[in-house]
């Protein structure tokens, strides 16, 4: 029997463009080359002691967090990457205070990047799956230079959005507005091949996801919903629940691509001031958009995540993610019905 055939990244990028034309070549460079630097930083996280890449950079990020040394790394690999090639105006990162202009002595393009360098750092110097997420907006009309505002649009305006997450495969998650699909890297060719298409989230779940040491906190919403999964078949569910909770979006987000789930972490009452604790511009919105183009639903609890409209570059937002059905469950307890 003929193996299957191998189809790259190159070669679906490729096809993608000739068939349905949403990706333009600048696009298809950047996902190229982002693709090429999650490779590099795969390759940095799975050397972990042996690279001398584990523990704290001591030193904090513009979150007021302890940067990994991996942190560092992964940042400076992505903007070295990505910031010659004439396809990006700017990038925006976690792990930067203010926005990267592409320097002067590169051509501009007409893309801006945002990413999360390594999301889950918490997890990296225990070998737990960590990932890169990442979100694409196109430069907003008018030959001016790039500033800050560029970047403060909605997330329904993506034009691209993914992560890969470092686990025990290393796998790259992309749309373009067509679809979700997966890409596992293969090591002994050093290239990403396609091994999942149409990923579909089914509307159901019996899985949820959230740190339960902060329930106490919690909003009255989010404690009647996990209650009621607590209760199981014999409480108003009628079914029983697993909990599922990695501290690494990414590996929560792909466990529920894979096989469907609710995610949440939610504004609670430790600091009322921050809507919660996830970033909208590089963690909610590119996963959120990932969902829906899967079939699921991402809101703040009151609305779409993909329509909020950002006023600060770091802003962080309140996270219900998944399966529909549940999503939909959640956000209508915090409209009091
Ligand atoms: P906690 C990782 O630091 C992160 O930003 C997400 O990837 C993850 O879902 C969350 O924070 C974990 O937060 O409070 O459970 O450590």
């Amino acid at each position: 029997m003929t193996p299957p055939k191998k189809i790259s990244l190159t070669r679906y990028l490729v096809e993608q463009q000739r068939i349905d034309g949403l990706i333009p070549g600048q696009l298809r460079l950047l996902l190229e080359v982002v693709a090429r630097a999650c490779k590099s930083i795969s390759h940095a996280v799975n050397k972990g002691a042996l690279g001398g890449v584990l523990g704290s950079a001591d030193s904090e990020n513009v979150q007021g967090e302890i940067q990994k040394k991996l942190d560092i790394i992964a940042n400076e690999v992505l903007i070295e990457a990505n910031e010659w090639g004439g396809h990006l105006a700017g990038m925006a990162s976690e792990e930067m205070d203010a926005i990267y202009v592409v320097p002067n002595r590169y051509p501009k393009g007409e893309y801006l990047l945002l990413f999360d360098p390594l999301d889950g750092s918490s997890n990296i110097d225990v070998n737990v799956s960590i990932g890169t997420i990442f979100s694409v907006l196109h430069m907003p009309e008018g030959d001016r230079g790039v500033d800050e505002g560029d970047f403060l649009q909605p997330g329904n305006r993506q034009v691209a959005a993914g992560y890969c997450v470092y686990g025990p495969q290393t796998t790259l998650v992309l749309t373009v507005g067509d679809g979700v699909v997966m890409f596992t890297l293969d090591r002994e060719q050093g290239s990403f091949v396609l091994t999942q298409e149409n990923v579909r989230i089914p509307a159901d779940t019996q899985e949820f996801a959230i740190n339960m040491s902060n329930m106490r906190h919690w909003a009255p919403p989010v404690r009647r919903y996990i209650d009621e999964c607590l209760a199981g078949k014999e409480g108003p569910r009628g079914k029983d629940f697993n909990m599922r909770w990695i501290a690494s979006m990414v590996a929560d987000v792909h466990r529920i691509l894979t096989r469907g789930g609710v995610f949440m972490y939610p504004w609670d009452q430790r600091e009322p001031n921050k809507p919660g604790k996830l970033r909208l511009m590089y963690e909610a919105n590119p996963m959120a958009w990932l969902i829906e183009q899967a079939g699921g639903a991402a809101t703040n609890g009151k609305e779409r995540i993909l329509d909020i409209q950002p006023t600060k570059l770091h802003e962080r937002v309140s996270v219900i993610l998944g399966s529909k059905n549940e999503v939909e469950r959640v956000t209508s307890y915090h409209s009091g019905l």
